[in-house]
């Protein structure tokens, strides 16, 4: 109850943050992309991890106008490295299932990339695969965010609920490949295995596929030759704020 207290009062005050991990292509060893994840950190007590207050933001709706400001501020960084002159790139934010749940979210997202500036290719949505099981009503506001011009992604793919002859109808861009996978890949055959089933899902039914969680070069090049050409991990980069990270981008000129 306490917690929930602070955390209201700290989307009020606006005690949170973004950092900006990177996305990269593994070939070009280049940037192609960025994933927002929220930090909170509380005037008190300190720094509180999104393991912790994202499942309470989510019991308590509270993740409504935290998305929100979340999607606002990504649209706001977006604004400014395109004003840079970076090489354009998405960003990508993370939705909650209690988000889309929403009857009015695909309004809001509209709204709030017109009142910031920015326009849909700047911008990728991450879900859970529980997002596209629950109900068919889901899938049709999945459906409405991608005819924006938004991408969609799905996040930890591999542990949920999608079997392989059902992707085909999922309304997504691009599979997220589960850390899981990637962690163990050099020791475990199992585990390449699964990567290279999904990399051949991604092409048959025309999605774009990237690993998270790569932590070491060997991971990184077996990916390769596995035919997954874009990843993300702490290899390359942890969450770091938008500053920290902007070295990595390339610039258009
Ligand atoms: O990197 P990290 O410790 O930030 O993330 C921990 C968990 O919190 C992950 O499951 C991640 O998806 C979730 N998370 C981080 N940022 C956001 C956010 O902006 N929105 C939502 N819904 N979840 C987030
Ligand atoms: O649920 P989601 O996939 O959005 O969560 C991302 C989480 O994974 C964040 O907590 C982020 O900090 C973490 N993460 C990102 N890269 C790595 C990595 O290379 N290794 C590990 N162990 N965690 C990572
Ligand atoms: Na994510
Ligand atoms: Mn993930």
């Amino acid at each position: 109850i306490l917690l929930e207290n602070e955390l209201r009062k700290s989307v009020q005050k606006g005690h949170f943050t973004l950092e900006y991990q990177p996305k990269m292509n593994l070939e070009l060893g280049e940037l192609s992309g960025v994933e927002a994840l929220v930090r909170w950190n509380h005037p008190d007590l300190g720094r509180i991890p999104p393991d912790t207050f994202i499942p309470l933001a989510e019991e308590t709706k509270i993740i409504v106008p935290l998305g929100e400001w979340i999607l606002r501020q990504a649209c706001k960084q977006a604004w400014q490295w395109r004003k840079q002159g970076f090489k354009p790139f998405r960003i990508a934010v993370n939705m909650s299932t209690v988000q889309l749940e929403e009857p009015d979210i695909v309004s809001t997202i509209k709204r709030v990339l017109h009142e910031e500036d920015v326009t849909p290719e700047f911008i990728e949505i991450e879900l859970t695969e529980s997002s596209f099981a629950d109900r068919e009503e889901m899938r049709h506001t999945i459906q409405a965010i991608r005819e924006i011009g938004i991408t969609v992604a799905i996040d930890d793919f591999g542990t949920g609920y999608s079997t392989f002859s059902y992707i085909k109808e999922l309304p997504a861009d691009t599979l997220k490949i589960d850390m899981s996978f990637i962690q163990d890949i050099d020791v475990n055959e199992q585990s390449r295995a699964i990567v290279k089933a999904i990399v051949t899902l991604a092409d048959t039914a025309g999605l774009r596929v990237i690993a998270e969680g790569i932590e070491t070069e060997e991971q990184a090049k077996l990916l390769l030759t596995l035919g997954c050409k874009e990843g993300q991990g702490y290899f390359y980069s942890k969450p770091v704020p938008a500053d920290e990270c902007e070295y990595m981008i390339p610039k258009t000129v």
